[in-house]
């Protein structure tokens, strides 16, 4: 049985686990409950030994950003110490499983930072991002510009934050921030079949390979190589890595236990 929630509906279809922002009314604007309970949820599914990956969703939206009425209450001390944003974003950083973000409607704002937190995006013909920040006098907050620089350059962060502009699916993908568009109905779909496909890897490796390619972000190449040989050579010791190339030599499917 799942725990219920007020904002988000979670979900597990076989070794994958969804979280689903559900403030449809809203358009799935992140409040301080909303993100402490996607927050619980995805700890929950992190801990969880039966999930594998994860998949964050919304309910018609994604999401646009932050709560701008429960926003614009809060005083700059109570932002820095109390704002969940914040603890989710930097969460996001230790998350250990790959989490996809399935995004139809629009992902803005905090919204798009959630999004960029993830690890690979699947997003419907109709989804928009967007850092539009700069038209309520402010600034992205939880990675946007960190985030977006890094994954489509100088150029055009600037243009996407300091316009605000809405970038539609299409160009997202040309830019680099969406892996694949998908029509509308065929959302969920793509995300499972993804989901599914990277859960039945072997477990280590996917953790192995989520954390070499983060690393590849903080450190430089020299760094970043030492690093990933090092991590290879811990792989090459598991059970899983011995079964893997055995299954290969025997030209059968290999059974990964996760160890
Ligand atoms: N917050 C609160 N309510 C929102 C909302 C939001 N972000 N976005 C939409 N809504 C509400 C609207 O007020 C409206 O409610 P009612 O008037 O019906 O009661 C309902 O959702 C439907 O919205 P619209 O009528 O505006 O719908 P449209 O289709 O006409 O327009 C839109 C959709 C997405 C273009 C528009 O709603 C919009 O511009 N929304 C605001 C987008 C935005 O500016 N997002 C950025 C928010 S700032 C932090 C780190 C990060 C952050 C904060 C702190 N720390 C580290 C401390 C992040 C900040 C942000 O995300």
């Amino acid at each position: 049985m799942e725990k219920k929630y007020e904002n988000i509906m979670v979900e597990r279809v076989e070794e994958v686990g969804i979280v689903k922002i559900n403030r449809p009314a809203q358009l799935n604007a992140l409040n301080k409950k909303t993100v402490e309970e996607i927050i619980d949820a995805i700890e929950g599914f992190e801990k969880d030994p039966g999930i594998k990956v994860m998949i964050i969703t919304g309910s018609n939206h994604f999401s646009a950003g932050a709560d701008i009425k429960e926003m614009s209450t809060l005083s700059p001390i109570e932002a820095l110490e109390k704002s969940p944003l914040a603890v989710w974003e930097k969460m996001m950083e230790n998350i250990k499983k790959p989490v996809i973000a399935a995004i139809q409607g629009y992902a803005v704002g905090g919204g798009c930072e959630l999004a960029l937190s993830c690890d690979m995006i699947i997003a419907s013909e109709d989804a928009m991002f967007g850092q539009p920040e700069i038209n309520l006098g402010l600034m992205p907050g939880a990675g946007g510009t960190q985030r977006l620089a890094r994954l489509i350059g100088k150029q055009k962060a600037m243009e996407v934050c300091l316009t605000g502009r809405f970038i539609p699916a299409k160009e997202a993908y040309e830019l680099g921030i969406v892996n694949k568009v998908v029509p509308k109905e065929l959302l969920m779909q793509e995300a499972l079949k993804l989901a599914k496909e990277i859960a039945s890897k072997a477990p280590i490796a996917v953790e192995f390979i989520k954390d070499s390619i983060r690393k590849a972000f903080e450190t430089n190449l020299k760094e970043g190589l030492e690093y990933e040989r090092r991590l290879f050579y811990l792989l090459l010791s598991t059970e899983d890595a011995k079964e893997g190339m055995k299954a290969f030599i025997e030209k059968r499917k290999p059974v990964f236990k996760g160890r």
